[in-house]
């Protein structure tokens, strides 16, 4: 099946998706702690991922399969083609203001992303991303309206945790921009980032379903990617992130490498 097909597929069970949790959201959301007491789940991140899982069966059986909450079910390697899913990002979010939320869904084929959909639920934003075909925003081609400006000139996003921790004097990396925002979610911190409201979204520990999607979608529309060191994101592990415009993608590995 051509990507254009399983892009459609993708878009219509998100949509399907984001009109049950917005349905079910007022209801008991049944949150359990997982790693630790801000690390939350709710039975909506596991019954949008089964529903997930369900579709990529019926259509794509034998298809690799990697998400949040796969509840054993997961891939050990990239080879051929892999889905790579977040029922909800930014569940935190999702529990205790229900809004600034995302659903990611991302497709790639031996390891290279293919097809990345995220979509803020509340804001009604759906964002596509196809390699080689560019980015759409609910259905309209998209380019972000900013050039590359350097980091003095717009605003960062930085991980709480790596903020408070000030690991390799970040605080001073941030207080060279415009601004500092935190967003609770990946997925609406990459998609700042594409839509030109940030410069940079930096993150210490993202796990592959927290990045793919984003990662087609940004790179699609010439933004930077890599680990914090430079190296390519590991699809099959955790990674400390910088996504940036390629100025201050350069200005912020410059600040890590001087002061790691
Ligand atoms: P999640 O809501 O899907 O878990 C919050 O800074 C962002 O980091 C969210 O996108 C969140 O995704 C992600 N994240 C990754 N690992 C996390 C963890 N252990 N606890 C909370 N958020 C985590
Ligand atoms: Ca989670
Ligand atoms: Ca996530
Ligand atoms: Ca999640």
């Amino acid at each position: 099946m051509d990507v254009l097909m399983r892009r459609d597929l993708i878009i219509d069970w998100v949509e399907t998706a984001a009109q049950e949790i917005k349905t079910q959201m007022s209801n008991d959301l049944e949150v359990e702690s997982k790693s630790n007491r801000k690390d939350l789940v709710t039975k909506l991140d596991k019954a949008t991922e089964t529903f997930f899982r369900k579709q990529i069966n019926h259509y794509f059986p034998g298809e690799g399969i990697l998400g949040e909450e796969g509840m054993g079910e997961t891939v050990e390697n990239l080879t051929g083609p892999v889905w790579i899913i977040d029922p909800i990002d930014g569940t935190a979010n999702f529990v205790l203001q229900h809004n600034h939320f995302a659903i990611m869904i991302a497709f790639y084929e031996d390891g290279l992303g293919q097809i990345g959909v995220i979509y803020d639920v509340m804001a009604d934003e759906l964002f596509v991303g196809i390699k080689g075909q560019g980015v759409t925003w609910n259905g309209h081609t998209w380019q972000p309206p900013f050039t590359d400006k350097p980091l003095d000139q717009g605003l960062l996003a930085v991980n709480g945790s790596l903020l408070m921790a000030n690991r390799w004097q970040v605080q001073e990396l941030i207080d060279q921009a415009m601004g500092l925002r935190i967003y609770g979610s990946a997925g609406l911190e990459f998609l700042a980032v594409a839509k030109g409201e940030l410069l940079a979204y930096i993150s210490p520990n993202l796990k592959p379903w927290d990045i793919a999607a984003g990662a087609v979608i940004c790179e699609e529309l010439g933004i930077k990617l890599s680990q914090f060191d430079g190296s390519a994101i590991d699809y099959l592990a955790a990674n400390p992130i910088i996504l940036a415009y390629p100025k201050s993608h350069q200005k912020i590995r410059h600040h890590y490498d001087s002061n790691k």
